[in-house]
């Protein structure tokens, strides 16, 4: 199902010598995309959900093109979790593997760090899964279509609301060594202040913590109805647990970082019940043909539900091969035919101009790099009594 995917960069190199000198087969090259995502470290929790989705777009969009070009290819890059593992990954797509464009990284903290590389470089960024504020004002070849958590977050404290409207008294905890935590808690703070509700304290912890004995004495403490918790997903499915343990029974929030089906073993059977709102929804297909024909594929090739981050994934990879597509239509031109540099730039203006019917439902990317999304999706997670195994539930849109 999936092309080759370079490890090392003198393999490359040697492929494209190879291609140099025979000038036949560089024409009928497939247009080679980044997948710079955390494939190791603790972030490959989204990673992997990432690798499933972007191999499942490459495979739909090349079988849907048949004997016509452009096929796509994606290079696969491994980030790891921090900025130095994105910083390699986005330099060797960028010089080594002269990616079209890079689909990744997987985390906002390693997009501030990685993607200025890229737009120095004049080669487009599409994130797949950076929700903080300020990622498409990295520069103008950073665009997005993970629609921010300032869009997405304050729904699910909405939805808590609904469900029990006797919340008053907020515990909110994020983790402060994290561009999205940090970004993303501001968001739930000013959700919690403009319904009316009352932040009861405000506790902090590190995306490395295993140990949150004392945050979980301070909600109690603070005798706090609902939870809200923004972290990356080991640390914050450990602190679920970790509450649940010592006996808080309130309504807990997630943030993005809880939004993975990867977090399932972590939390166990206290996952159920976290609400967390989504840019994404398995469940929202009746209206959706696209996210219907991911979910049935998906299933088929890794027998499991796809989860936000898989979808996202797909998203990123789709609005590539399809700005691609465009920018050949309207030149005139087989893409491989062109120097890449401008390919690059071809591509960059036609992502940034574009609406896209993709398993999210419709987006639509502004000339800004900013996302647009239609629809918001609150899901509950609900846990199989074998306590390993689990969905996210849609309870509201
Ligand atoms: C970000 C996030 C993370 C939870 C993505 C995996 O939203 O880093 O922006």
């Amino acid at each position: 199902m999936t092309r080759p995917v370079f490890a090392l960069c003198p393999a490359l190199c040697l492929a494209l010598i190879l291609s140099l000198a025979v000038p036949a087969l560089a024409e009928k090259a497939s247009i080679p995309i980044g997948m710079a995502v955390a494939q190791t470290s603790p972030a490959a929790l989204f990673g992997q959900e990432q690798v499933d989705g972007a191999k499942l777009a490459e495979a739909r969009i090349n079988a849907a093109q048949g004997g016509q070009e452009p096929h796509i290819a994606l290079v696969f890059r491994d980030t790891a979790g921090d900025e130095a593992g994105a910083v390699s990954a986005f330099r060797c797509l960028l010089e080594t593997d002269k990616v079209v464009a890079i689909v990744g990284p997987t985390l906002s903290q390693q997009a501030f760090a990685a993607d200025p590389l890229a737009d120095q470089a004049k080669t487009p960024v599409v994130a797949p899964s950076n929700t903080a504020a300020g990622i498409p004002e990295i520069g103008p070849f950073v665009s997005r279509i993970s629609a921010p958590m300032s869009q997405v977050a304050p729904h699910s404290v909405r939805q808590a609301l609904r469900i029990n409207p006797d919340i008053a008294r907020v515990a909110v905890l994020f983790a402060h060594n994290d561009a999205y935590c940090a970004s993303e808690t501001a968001t739930f703070q000013e959700a919690v202040k403009n319904l009316g509700l009352t932040a009861v304290t405000v506790e902090t912890f590190q995306t490395t913590d295993t140990d949150f004995t004392a945050q979980v004495a301070a909600v109690l403490k603070a005798n706090a109805d609902l939870v809200i918790i923004s972290g990356l997903a080991a640390d914050a499915g450990n602190l679920v647990r970790q509450l649940r343990h010592k006996g808080y029974a309130g309504l807990i929030v997630g943030g993005n970082g809880l939004g993975t089906t990867n977090i399932f073993p972590v939390c166990g059977a206290q996952c159920d019940g976290v609400l967390v709102a989504q840019a994404y929804s398995p469940d929202a297909v009746a209206a959706n043909p696209v996210n219907q024909g991911f979910v049935r594929d998906f299933q088929a090739a890794y027998h499991k539900i796809p989860g936000q981050f898989a979808a996202q994934a797909y998203a990123a990879v789709q609005v590539i091969a399809e700005a691609v597509a465009r920018v050949e239509k309207e030149s005139g031109k087989t893409a491989g035919d062109s120097p890449l540099a401008a390919l690059r730039e071809a591509v960059n203006a036609a992502l940034r101009s574009g609406t896209y019917l993709t398993p999210l439902g419709e987006i639509r990317i502004l000339p800004s790099g900013e996302v647009e999304q239609k629809d918001v999706f609150v899901s509950k997670i609900a846990m199989n009594p074998d306590g390993q195994t689990g969905s996210f539930v849609l309870v509201a849109e």
